[in-house]
């Protein structure tokens, strides 16, 4: 196989020839947005050849491919990662500084592409990285939102949205791929038509269309040649052809047409963990999974007579239950279009679509009504009805008389259409995130299927690449690692644990605790810089990043800092060790104690860290706008990592895993991954605290918490309480933080109180908190656990998730390409 050698003059030759080509300018007179450009074509060169290597290759080896199927993909910016997988990384650096341009401004020119909300979009765009470098033929299938999350800026201490442009200045790694479109059809009625042959076929009249277009991004596998494609679908208006031949002059409907086209990907719908059930988000759902589904079987179909043999080559993964109507599209075609048989049918369709599940939570569970669901896709309720009614005969087949059953597992019921239910009649895998998330999923929230399918169920715990979180996010941590136990860990992060033996040795010790310094240094320079706050480089810095969420607990931790704040004012000589407490959080725009607890954290922040009687021993900052880009700076300078969930919540998280490979140690509760965090890095290098998940599941079947006891009881807990509603912290508006209060202490209803067991879980957390700073204290043993944190990592990267992927569900071949 040919290296890629690099070569400096050739580079910037071509990256000047670009700067002229698109601006008319010469380098000199390029702004630093014309040279990110410049440089991200000149990269995109490079890559377009192994693309098209790959494409060959695909072609001639003829591998079973995955089509991964989500409505997110937060990839993060592109130009780095894609320079580090290409192993040019460092050259480049070297050549742009030697003509006096510095790669990091260049790269912070790149807007982060952010069309996914937190995990579950992350999840996607580390698999995709984990796919192309482990060589596997992967297509990801989404939506081309002309605006992505939203960015969030603070004013006043509240979140404000601002739209996110991410397109304003042309996106360099996309390529349009109009030759691909297909049509994709809304609404109207289906009308049965008897054939000569006496067979059934069904006909959707009077619709309204519009044009799928794909866009196709590269994903680059690391030195290996492969890349992979990021297929993500924008909407056009339909050329009209359809109405010339039926509905001539119907303008009312050609403007309605093309209306539907211009809203439909307009923006990526902000919620995470929650359901808005609104009809345009089906829409977009039907949208890109039926425009995925056409483009998957024509390309088999390419290469391919016997639509049988489908799922031989074929498999398509769901990414939660959002794009799950794929297994209605794909029946519609086989039945219609193909004209196979139901028996035919269904036996392709399930053995080709598997399902994963992010969440127990209640609220993220996706329904739709059936009138929604049925004027909008007339067809394709028709199957879901037909597969419902197959599935009601199994069920009652298989539990006789048990009606209970049927209410709970029929995927058409109460008016209304359950996604999860479809995809897991349809689906041949059904797997949760985590060892525990799966466990509850068998045990608790899809007992009843897990009773009937068995089979079907299986864990993968999530993952994340070590590219993007280790060698680009913490070069120097990256080169360090890189330097004591070799390189083998880029591409098979197991290796990682031969750092085990530097747990212990002072210099390797020193080496690390001077790196993360520097890496601290780095984020608080980023903080002055954007909230004007000093924070010291050697306190304890305690970080929470992640999606705002009642379940997730940032009110947990706040409540502690007014503790700590308090107990500080009482006790001035009190043993204490400086802290830097961070948070970065985007809150739903209507989630109103999301919002609520982003202006608690932003006045705490205000009050402590003005005080200048506490000679600056808590800082708390609050990081506007968190994404992928920050992230990676904020995790390379962490300390601390918070996971603190309501055990049996947070399905399995990531971050949890990111601060881990960057050396931070977790305080955390034994929820979601936490737990095989802790079974790899031993309970002794990690601060784990509060309830167990099956505590707090009896808890709820019980009703038996009251919160109110423990206001009672506790005087702390108490004063940190009404600190809330007496305007310590609010003093011109005492009742702003009232919901706050309410929700942890409702006193009309305590039932519904403090349903996420934070009072319950309070002493435990300071606790585990003062365990923290004692630890803290003892610099080598600090070192030490973090080193230890670094080494037994190697689970958590998502090649081993996407190899497991493979050998259990998936089955796909690996390719080579050569060049
Ligand atoms: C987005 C939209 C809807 Cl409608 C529902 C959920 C989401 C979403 O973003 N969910 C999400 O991020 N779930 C998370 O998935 C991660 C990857 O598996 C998990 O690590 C995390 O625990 C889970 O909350």
């Amino acid at each position: 196989m040919k290296e890629n050698v690099f070569n400096k003059e050739a580079f910037i030759e071509d990256v000047k020839e670009n700067v002229k080509n698109l601006y008319r300018k010469t380098l000199d007179e390029a702004s630093q947005q014309e040279i990110f450009q410049a440089v991200s074509y000149t990269v995109k060169d490079v890559i377009i050849d192994d693309w098209l290597a790959t494409q060959k290759a695909f072609d001639k080896q003829d591998p079973k491919m995955v089509y991964y199927m989500s409505m997110e993909f937060l990839m993060g910016r592109a130009l780095g990662n894609n320079m580090i997988n290409l192993k040019m990384y460092k050259e480049v650096k070297e050549a742009l500084e030697e003509i006096g341009l510095n790669l990091d401004e260049i790269e912070d020119q790149e807007p982060d592409p952010a069309l996914g909300n937190g995990g579950l979009g992350r999840l996607a765009a580390c698999f995709m990285e984990s796919l192309a470098t482990l060589g596997y033929a992967a297509y990801g299938c989404g939506i081309r939102y002309r605006y992505g999350m939203f960015k969030q800026k603070i004013k006043d201490g509240f979140q404000v949205e601002v739209p996110d442009n991410w397109l304003k200045n042309g996106y360099p790694f996309e390529l349009r791929r109009p030759e691909y479109s297909y049509e994709v059809k809304f609404g109207g009625y289906v009308r049965a038509e008897v054939t000569e042959e006496g067979k059934t076929r069904f006909i959707q009249e009077n619709y309204q269309s519009v044009l799928a277009v794909p866009y196709d991004m590269p994903i680059v596998g690391y030195g290996n040649h492969v890349v992979d494609t990021l297929m993500i679908w924008d909407a056009e208006p339909m050329e009209c052809f359809e109405l010339d031949s039926f509905d001539k002059g119907d303008y009312h409907k050609a403007v309605e047409q093309e209306n539907l086209a211009r809203n439909l990907v307009e923006v990526l719908y902000p919620n995470d963990n929650h359901i808005a059930g609104k009809e345009l988000r089906l829409k977009q759902q039907y949208f890109f999974v039926s425009a995925s589904v056409q483009r998957a079987l024509a390309r088999y179909k390419k290469h391919h007579d016997d639509i049988h043999k489908l799922p031989e080559k074929v498999t398509f993964q769901l990414n939660d239950t959002h794009p799950t109507v794929a297994v209605a599209e794909l029946m519609r075609i086989l039945l219609d279009e193909e004209g196979l048989s139901w028996d035919e049918a269904w036996e392709i369709t399930t053995k080709t679509c598997a399902y994963t599940n992010h969440t127990i939570m209640a609220e993220a569970l996706e329904k739709w009504p059936i009138e929604i669901f049925s004027r909008l896709l007339p067809r394709i309720y028709q199957i879901v009805e037909e597969i419902n009614r197959r599935f009601i005969l199994q069920i009652q087949a298989e539990f006789p008389g048990d009606n209970g059953k049927v209410a709970r597992m029929a995927i058409v019921y109460d008016g209304q259409v359950k996604m999860a239910h479809l995809a897991i009649a349809a689906g041949y895998s059904v797997n949760g995130v985590a060892k525990l998330h799966t466990e509850i999923l068998k045990n608790e929230q899809l007992h009843d299927f897990y009773e009937l399918f068995p089979q079907k169920f299986n864990n993968k715990t999530n993952g994340i690449t070590q590219r993007r979180f280790l060698m680009h996010g913490d070069p120097l941590l990256a080169d360090w690692v890189s330097e004591h136990i070799g390189n083998d860990w880029i591409t098979n992060l197991a290796h990682i644990e031969k750092l085990a033996i530097y747990a212990t040795d002072k210099k390797a010790q020193q080496e690390f605790m001077n790196i993360k310094y520097q890496n601290k240094l780095r984020l608080a320079k980023y903080i002055k810089e954007h909230n004007g706050i000093e924070v010291d480089p050697r306190s304890i810095f305690d970080v929470q990043v992640k999606r705002l969420h009642e379940y997730k607990r940032q009110l947990l931790n706040i409540l502690h800092v007014m503790y700590l704040y308090n107990e500080l004012k009482e006790h001035p000589d009190m043993d204490f060790y400086p802290r830097t407490f961070i948070f970065g959080a985007k809150a739903a725009a209507g989630y109103k104690n999301a919002k609520l607890t982003i202006k608690l954290i932003n006045n705490v922040a205000d009050v402590i860290n003005n005080d200048r009687s506490i000679n600056g021993k808590i800082k708390v900052v609050f990081i506007e706008d968190y994404r992928v880009s920050i992230a990676e700076w904020i995790f390379a300078a962490a300390d601390v990592s918070e996971q603190i969930s309501t055990a049996s919540k947070e399905a399995s998280g990531t971050g949890n895993m990111k601060f881990m490979l960057n050396g931070a140690l977790t305080l955390g509760t034994m929820d979601g991954a936490n737990v095989e965090i802790v079974e790899e890095v031993g309970k002794e290098n990690a601060f784990i605290f509060g309830m167990s998940s099956d505590e707090v599941i009896a808890h709820e079947r019980n009703r038996d918490y009251d919160p109110m006891q423990i206001f009672n009881s506790d005087q702390d807990i108490r004063k940190v309480l009404m600190q809330l509603i007496n305007g310590f912290y609010s003093p011109n508006d005492p009742e702003l933080f009232r919901d706050l209060y309410n929700s942890l202490l409702n006193t009309q209803c305590t039932q519904f109180a403090d349903t996420y067991f934070i009072l319950k879980d309070f002493r435990s957390y300071a606790e585990a908190q003062k365990r923290v700073m004692e630890a803290y204290k003892d610099e080598e043993g600090w070192a030490k656990s973090a080193i230890l944190n670094i080494a037994h990592a190697g689970k958590f990267s998502s090649d081993r998730t996407i190899q497991e992927y493979v050998d259990d569900i998936w089955h796909l071949d690996k390719i080579t390409v050569e060049v």
